[in-house]
């Protein structure tokens, strides 16, 4: 905590540049992902961008890899004003409001398309909610289609039973109940850690997660179902933003609006290159049997009917326009 507290003093100061009492702004921006990851190297480039439009007047630095904050405290952290801006996985809070977990539903969407018809029908609902807690939503990034882990072969739902599964979401923690499995949550950062001791042996994640993990040390299998796309935001406390000059403020959300593009086009071309690294690194790759498929989508639809009756009138909106 201490650490943190001097990581920020240091940072984070008004500091002024010569005589002309120009503010220079200097933000920290934690994530909980790895530097080489694309989402990072796509915040590191959206960083650039503001430095550059700005002339250095708004300096952001990023914290990656959970250094500053662990993932799964950075939204807390933005809305405490302990960061400027920061890095989530919105479905990661879907205990808080079921709206932030709509893109973690298994085969509710499940191509690049139908994740980007999905982010716009629920952006609205997702923007007012944050709003709300004193937050802007500036950009958001898919991560490529979720498959599943596993140290041993999976024919079916039945051999996922007992299984020790790594859930990074409360809806990965659901699906891992509907089919016998023992949930335990573990951020991104800790992954590799918690292969090596044991602690998990099965998950659902991205092929991007599995390379920036290494997991093909201790699992051998991916199941590339393609059962959702999860969405990192870009998020920035409003009371900061409000707290740039007209230009900067330009800045920011011309950088974000960039970065969205790049972000979605990038996370699609790369997936196919994870793949293939799964594959170079040993492991057996397929597309999942019919079985485990058709069992899956079942998972899926109780998820769908338990999202409904918990989001309510405005779940239903969000569903009604994605179906359009
Ligand atoms: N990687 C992140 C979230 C989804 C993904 O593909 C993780 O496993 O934590």
């Amino acid at each position: 905590m201490l650490k943190t507290l001097a990581a920020i003093g240091a940072t984070s100061a008004l500091c002024f540049i010569g005589s002309a009492a120009q503010a220079q702004q200097k933000w920290d921006m934690p994530t909980g992902y790895p530097a080489s990851n694309f989402h990072t190297e796509n915040i590191q480039q959206f960083a650039g961008d503001i430095d550059k439009a700005t002339a250095g007047k708004l300096k952001i630095t990023v914290h990656d890899g959970g250094s500053l904050f662990k993932a799964n405290e950075v939204k807390r952290a933005v809305q405490g004003g302990q960061a400027q801006l920061g890095e989530i996985i919105i479905s990661g809070y879907s205990n808080e409001d079921p709206v932030y977990g709509v893109d973690s539903i298994p085969f509710l969407a499940t191509s690049y398309q139908e994740s980007q018809k999905l982010w716009q029908a629920s952006r609205p609902a997702t923007e007012a909610r944050l709003a709300k807690q004193g937050m802007k939503v500036l950009y958001s990034v898919p991560w490529p289609p979720q498959g599943i882990f596993s140290s041993k072969p999976i024919n079916s739902a039945a051999d996922l039973k007992g299984a020790k599964w790594r859930a990074y979401n409360p809806n990965t923690s659901r699906i891992a109940q509907l089919v016998g499995a023992q949930p335990v949550t573990v951020q991104a950062a800790e992954l590799t850690q918690a292969l090596a001791t044991g602690a998990v042996n099965t998950f659902m994640t991205s092929g991007a997660t599995g390379y920036d993990s290494k997991v093909w040390e201790q699992v051998k299998y991916y199941y590339d179902v393609s059962a959702w796309l999860p969405k990192n935001l870009v998020i920035v406390s409003q009371k900061a933003f409000d707290g740039l000059d007209k230009p900067s403020q330009e800045a920011v959300l011309k950088a974000a609006a960039a970065a969205e593009t790049r972000g979605w086009k990038v996370s699609q071309e790369k997936n196919t290159w994870y793949i293939e690294q799964l594959k170079k690194n040993g492991m057996t790759v397929d597309a999942g049997s019919a079985q485990l498929r058709a069992d899956l989508k079942k998972v899926g639809e109780t998820m769908v009917a338990d999202w409904t009756k918990q989001a309510g009138a405005d779940g239903q909106a969000i569903l009604d326009a994605y179906r359009k």
